[in-house]
C-alpha cells in the first residue's frame, strides 16, 4: 500500500507539472531552404503545433533565441550546411539545450552519423513519414518541457534551501521556523524552549594563522562535535560564520546549561585535527544560554537573550557558559 501511495504520489507530481507546462502545442522552428519541404513539414506540424519557417540559418539562429520548444532542420540542405548550423545552435548558452530534429537522406549515413556526433536529439529521415514527424516532433517538446519543469523546480528548492552548504547542518531560515512553532506550542501551555547560542572563540585567529580552508575545517570539525552533543529532539544550527545555536524544546534552562556545559567542555578538551592530521588546535567557544518566557511567541527576543549571555561570557574571559 505504501508503495502504491509513493507511486501515486509520483503520479500526481508528474501530472501536476504536465498541467503547468501548459498545453501540448509547441513552438517549432523549420530550418530549411527546400521551400516545399519546409511547407509541407509546416502545414503537417500546424494541426498541433505554432510551426515557423526560416530559410536562413542567420536569421533561424536569431529566432532560436526567442521562445521556441523544438527545433527541425534540413541536414542536407542546398544553399547553407544544416550541420554547422547545429554546431552553432550547440555552442551558443542561448539556445544549447534545446532540442534538434534532423532530416536526413534515407541513404546518407555519413551525415547521420555527424548530426547524432554533434548532438541532435532525433533524426528524420526522407521521405518524411507524417505520422513519424508528429510523433517524434511531440516526443522532443515533451522531453524538453519536463526538463525545463525540473530545473526551474531545482532553482526553486536551491533558493528555499534550508541546509548550511559547509557544515551540513541546518541554517538560520530553517531554525527560525522551527524555533517558532515550538514557541506557539509552548505559549499554548506546552513546555518551555531553550536556545543556546555558541560562538568560537577568536576564530580569527585560526583563519589568520592556518589559512580560511583550515578555518573552514574546523568549523566542520565543530559541527560533527555538535551534532553528536545534543539531544535527538534537539536542533543544532549554523547560524552564520562561525555562530551556532541549538534549540532545544522541551528544556528548561537548568537542562539547558548543563547540555552546554558537555558541549564546551567536548570542544576545548580535545584539539582539533586538521591539515590531513598535521596540526591539532585547541579550540574552546563561549555559549550563552536562554529559555522562552511564558506567552513568548516570537523567536527574536529569546535569541537576543542568548546572543546576550553569550557576550558575556565572552567578556568573563570565554571558554565559558553563562545562562
Ligand atoms: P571572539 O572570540 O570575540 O568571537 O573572536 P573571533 O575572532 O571569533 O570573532 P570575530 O567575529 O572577530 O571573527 C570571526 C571570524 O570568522 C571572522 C570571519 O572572517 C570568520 N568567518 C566567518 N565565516 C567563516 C567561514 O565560513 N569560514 C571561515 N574560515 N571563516 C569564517
Ligand atoms: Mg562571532
Ligand atoms: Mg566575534
Ligand atoms: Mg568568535
Amino acid at each position: 500500500l505504501r508503495e502504491r501511495e509513493a507511486s501515486g504520489r509520483r503520479m500526481g507530481v508528474i501530472a501536476g507539472a504536465a498541467s503547468r507546462m501548459g498545453g501540448s502545442g509547441g513552438r517549432i522552428l523549420i530550418v530549411d531552404d527546400n521551400q516545399r519541404q519546409a511547407e509541407r513539414v509546416c502545414a503537417e506540424l500546424s494541426i498541433e503545433h505554432r510551426p515557423i519557417v526560416e530559410t536562413e540559418p542567420e536569421k533561424a539562429l536569431m529566432a532560436a533565441r526567442g521562445p521556441v520548444d523544438l527545433i527541425i532542420f534540413n541536414a542536407a540542405a542546398k544553399g547553407f550546411d544544416g550541420l554547422r548550423f547545429a554546431a552553432q545552435i550547440r555552442s551558443d548558452e542561448a539556445t544549447r539545450s534545446l532540442p534538434l530534429l534532423a532530416i536526413v537522406d534515407f541513404d546518407e549515413r555519413t551525415r547521420l552519423v555527424k548530426a547524432l556526433e554533434i548532438g541532435v536529439n532525433d533524426i528524420l529521415a526522407r521521405p518524411i513519414d507524417p505520422g513519424e514527424l508528429s510523433a517524434r516532433a511531440k516526443t522532443q517538446i515533451r522531453r524538453k518541457r519536463y526538463t525545463d519543469y525540473l530545473r526551474n523546480n531545482l532553482d526553486h528548492s536551491l533558493e528555499l534551501a534550508v541546509t548550511d552548504q559547509l557544515t551540513g547542518l541546518h541554517n538560520r531560515r530553517y531554525m527560525t521556523g522551527q524555533l517558532e512553532a515550538l514557541l506557539q506550542r509552548a505559549a499554548q501551555g506546552g513546555e518551555p524552549v531553550a536556545v543556546m547560542a555558541i560562538d568560537i572563540d577568536h576564530f580569527k585567529k585560526i583563519n589568520d594563522s592556518f589559512g580560511h580552508d583550515v578555518g573552514d575545517e574546523v568549523l566542520r570539525e565543530f559541527a560533527v562535535r555538535l551534532a553528536s552533543n545534543v539531544r535527538a529532539i534537539d536542533l543544532p544550527v549554523r547560524h552564520g560564520g562561525e555562530e551556532f545555536v541549538v534549540v532545544m524544546p522541551d528544556t528548561d534552562l537548568e537542562d539547558a546549561h548543563r547540555i552546554a556545559e558537555r558541549i564546551r567542555l567536548h570542544v576545548a578538551g580535545s584539539p582539533f585535527r586538521v591539515m590531513g592530521g598535521q596540526e591539532l588546535l585547541t579550540v574552546t567557544i563561549s555559549i550563552g544560554v536562554a529559555s522562552s518566557l511564558p506567552e513568548e511567541a516570537r523567536s527574536e527576543p529569546l535569541l537576543k537573550r542568548a546572543d546576550e549571555a553569550m557576550y558575556e561570557a565572552k567578556s568573563k574571559g570565554r571558554n565559558r557558559v553563562v545562562a
